[in-house]
């Protein structure tokens, strides 16, 4: 164990104790003995134990040095096992309520039987912690506040929102004069759909002005922790956010390491461990064994390394970027040479499925190709709704070929360097039928189908509906595949593998509906799909004129599933593009 996770359990202990309503003097030392190990340095520590000198060390006793022995030579405590199942289960987690300390659960432990926080939500309700002495009516409010907080608190955010958060602080992280480097990590920075927390890494000069900023933003609700490196703070939406302020020369080892995604973080650990050495937050070193903690400082493996592709290649690897570390077999293909160059933002051309004014749009035709013209985009896709669609003003045969005239009209008149290609976003019917006839779908230079009703078919069935779409000869692309929202609601159930091989036999396309609530289909399916010919199209599904946008999205959940610009059809050129849908 390092110096940090046995300080987190010593820590733990003395609250533990606390609940147990032990001698305060006994609490204090475990507290203060976590305090004392975080000032030491890895390599420090593993010097004192070895050398048999802990207890020389303020503030750290016999039982404590014990201890810390035997959680770093082992990596567990008995005397923590125990004590941890000597307390009623449901106590710890009391602790997660704001202003509920160990006292105050011991008390309602022992004056109400009250444990685990369910327990506590419903004594609140009724009542019966008001009446508690210490306690009244304004601490069961609060507590029980607390609780509904949490709740919504303890629900996953947007990457499409916390991004919008995020960015901004990164921009104010870097005006600041003492910050030399700043970036955020996390799952935000590896483009995962959902972020349960940011995470800021920092490399500065000084602490103070940096912690200062950061819990003094606008928009901060409460400062949640506040140490000498670090501190963490909720914004207004529940979001939390982790600061962490490091020398330069460590920045790109806790860049890389807050970066995670943990499993990819073990396995790289591993790598290094083979290779005798050390990686962590701090920096990669020879591992323990030989030398002194002085040798090991100055022949430091990772002196020199600045960026995270030089990392990489101190472990005889290629530069593996952040959406690929999820730990699915990225470290072997860096190793092997076989990482795929992934699509990038400046590969796309246009998309392919968005709405007008004529349906559901909040944009006219005319602004939706002006804001792709804006974007650089050699081409827009207009799908407005089919008739069946009346939630969406779907369009009526008739409406469907004004609106064909109109975007052969725009084009002719060439007042934008976009082209317009003219298409629909046609509902599969619940048999697997589209919404309008042969010819009329014939008279369209690409048609998206998509499931917008009878969400609840058998899988089975939903499967067979899929693919008689797919089989339909006018079908250029699948809509978003599942229909799910995410943090909001589940797919309708299909096999997924079934509706893949369909696709890839009729030379189908899959949309990668870019749209930050759906990104459908999911990035775990798209590295398989693609290895096996699938085709996707990242389509914003934009509704106005921002929502060309979201493509930022859904190029993330691309790079997350390996894709190369070869298995993304909108990074084909204007001329590609006509004669591929032309030929079908
Ligand atoms: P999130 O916030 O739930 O969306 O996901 P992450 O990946 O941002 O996770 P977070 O914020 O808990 O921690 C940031 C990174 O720090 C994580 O991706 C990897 C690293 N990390 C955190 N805890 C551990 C750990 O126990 N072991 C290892 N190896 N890495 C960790
Ligand atoms: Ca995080
Ligand atoms: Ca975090
Ligand atoms: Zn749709």
């Amino acid at each position: 164990m390092t110096k940090n996770e046995i300080a987190d359990v010593l820590a733990e202990i003395g609250t533990l104790l606390e609940l147990k309503g032990e001698n305060p003097f006994k609490v204090r030392a475990y507290q203060t003995g976590a305090r004392v190990l975080e000032t030491l340095e890895d390599a420090e520590l593993a010097r004192l134990l070895a050398a048999g000198e802990l207890q020389t060390v303020k503030g750290l006793g016999e039982a404590l040095v014990q201890k810390i022995t035997e959680l770093h030579t082992t990596g567990r405590l008995a005397f923590y096992d125990q004590l941890k199942a000597s307390l009623a289960p449901g106590l710890e987690e009391m602790l997660q309520i704001p202003g509920l300390g160990p006292k105050k659960i011991r008390a309602l432990h022992t004056q109400l039987g009250l444990a685990g926080i369910a327990a506590l939500a419903q004594a609140c309700t009724d009542g019966r912690v008001a009446e508690l002495a210490g306690f009244g009516e304004k601490t069961q409010a609060k507590i029980l506040e607390g609780i509904r907080n949490r709740e919504a608190y303890g629900r996953r955010h947007l990457w499409w929102e916390a991004a919008a958060i995020a960015e901004p602080i990164v921009a104010g992280l870097r005006r600041l004069p003492q910050v030399r480097r700043a970036e955020a990590a996390g799952s935000l920075r590896r483009g995962l759909e959902t972020v349960g927390d940011l995470d800021f890494i920092v490399a500065a000069t000084e602490v103070a002005p940096v912690v200062a900023w950061f819990t003094g933003q606008p928009g901060v609700k409460e400062v949640t922790a506040q140490g000498e490196t670090k501190a963490s703070v909720r914004f207004e939406s529940g979001l939390q956010a982790d600061l962490r302020i490091v020398p330069d020369d460590q920045f790109v080892f806790a860049l890389h390491h807050f970066t995670g995604s943990k499993d990819h973080n073990v396995e790289l650990r591993q790598r290094a461990l083979a290779r005798g050495l050390s990686l962590s937050e701090w920096g990669l070193v020879p591992a323990a064994g030989e030398g002194t903690a002085k040798e090991k400082a100055e022949q430091r493996a990772g002196v020199g390394v600045q960026t995270e592709a030089e990392l990489f290649a101190a472990l005889g690897l290629h530069d593996i970027p952040p959406e690929l570390r999820e730990g699915f077999g990225e470290i072997a293909a860096a190793e092997s040479g076989a990482l795929p160059r992934l699509v990038a933002a400046g590969d796309l051309r246009g998309a392919f499925h968005n709405h007008t004014t004529a349906s559901d749009g909040r944009s006219t035709l005319e602004e939706m190709t002006a804001a792709a013209a804006a974007l650089g985009w050699e081409y827009l896709g207009i799908a407005d709704h089919s008739k069946s669609s009346y939630q969406a003003n779907g369009l009526s045969v008739e409406r469907l070929q004004r609106q064909v005239a109109e975007i052969r009209a725009l084009n002719a008149a060439a007042r934008h360097p976009t082209h317009v290609f003219a298409g629909v976003e046609c509902d599969i019917l619940a048999d697997g039928r589209l919404d309008y006839e042969d010819a009329v779908l014939a008279s369209l230079d690409y048609v998206v189908a998509s499931v917008h009703n009878a969400f609840t078919q058998e899988e089975a069935v939903m499967t067979a509906r899929l693919i008689r779409a797919i089989e339909h000869p006018r079908t250029t692309m699948l809509g978003h595949l599942t229909g799910r929202l995410l943090l909001r609601r589940e797919g309708y159930r299909l096999d997924a593998a079934k509706v893949i091989d369909a696709a890839i036999a009729h030379g189908v396309i899959i949309e990668l509906n870019a749209n930050p609530w759906r990104l459908d289909m999911d990035w775990r399916l798209w590295r398989k799909a693609a290895d096996k010919g699938l085709l996707t199209a990242i389509n914003p599904d934009a509704h106005e004129t921002g929502g060309l946008e979201h493509v930022r999205a859904g190029l993330n959940a691309a790079r997350k599933g390996w894709l190369t610009r070869e298995s993304v059809f909108n990074t084909r050129d204007l001329a590609a593009v006509k004669k591929y849908l032309a030929a079908r």
